[in-house]
């Protein structure tokens, strides 16, 4: 299976977390969404990652893609089978998708990260200082109200636990830690679940990914034994999509 999809994202984490949990194997095409070619649009029309190839079989969005691995493959189950904490799980799963998407991605690591360095445009410092000072605290807020204090949500690590860990990391790459004095469950879950062997195992390309030039990178990921396609869907200068203005 290919996953097309940059290891830095959350999305892509995720899905390729999951996969480590069930111990499927894959080949990655870590590109940047915005540099997708054609193809890369004609299957993933939102200009998104990740993007799954399985055989003659593509499909996008990271919970589409868990929910299709779940369905197709046997080993670690990503979701619970009671059908309460099953739905739970989609829940959370979504919540971090969607909110945490929001505060974590677009108006804080996109602003601070991605903005100068794609588009070589300033950042939106009002839309940052408002994530920080009242979405970040407020998802926080009720992310305490439904983690566990030990251990993961539904006993084993699943999709949903790393989907709200993975928003995290990204946070922490663009200078945000939570502060465990005031959410406590939320840091020692986050700390605990980005340190299972599914996700942390990832995170040595992550800072090759982060590190290299755009040009060295494929190189680079190859030198630190990161599992890449041979051809790639990426193009030398990113195209806005249809989401992004
Ligand atoms: N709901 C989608 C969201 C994926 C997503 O937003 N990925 C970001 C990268 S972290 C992206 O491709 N953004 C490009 C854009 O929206 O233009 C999923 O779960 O896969």
């Amino acid at each position: 299976m290919k996953i097309i999809g940059s290891f830095v994202s959350p999305y892509v984490r995720k899905v390729l977390a999951c996969m480590n949990l069930k111990g499927l194997s894959y080949e990655v095409d870590p590109i940047t969404p915005f540099f997708g070619d054609d193809e890369f649009e004609r299957l993933s029309p939102l200009r998104r990652i990740p993007l799954l190839v399985d055989g003659d079989f593509t499909i996008c969005d990271s919970s589409v893609i868990c929910a299709y691995l779940d369905d197709a493959y046997p080993g670690h189950p990503l979701f619970p089978a009671n059908p309460k904490d099953r739905a739970r799980a989609r829940w959370l799963e979504e919540f971090a998708d969607t909110r945490l998407g929001d505060v974590f991605i677009w108006n804080f690591f996109y602003q601070k990260v991605v903005r100068p360095l794609v588009w070589g445009e300033p950042s939106d410092e009002e839309r940052i200082e408002k994530s920080l000072n009242e979405d970040i605290p407020a998802a926080l807020d009720y992310l305490e109200s439904q983690l566990p204090a030990d251990g993961f949500l539904f006993g084993e690590i699943g999709a949903a636990d790393i989907a709200i860990a993975s928003f995290f990391r990204n946070g922490a790459y663009a200078g945000y830690e939570p502060d465990a004095t005031r959410w406590p469950r939320t840091a020692g879950f986050v700390e605990r679940t980005l340190a299972h062997p599914a996700v942390a195992s990832l995170l040595k390309y992550e800072d090759v990914q982060r590190n290299a030039e755009i040009k060295s990178r494929r190189q680079a990921l190859l030198e630190a034994g990161a599992p890449l396609t041979s051809e790639t869907m990426g193009l030398r200068e990113p195209r806005r999509g249809m989401m992004r203005l």
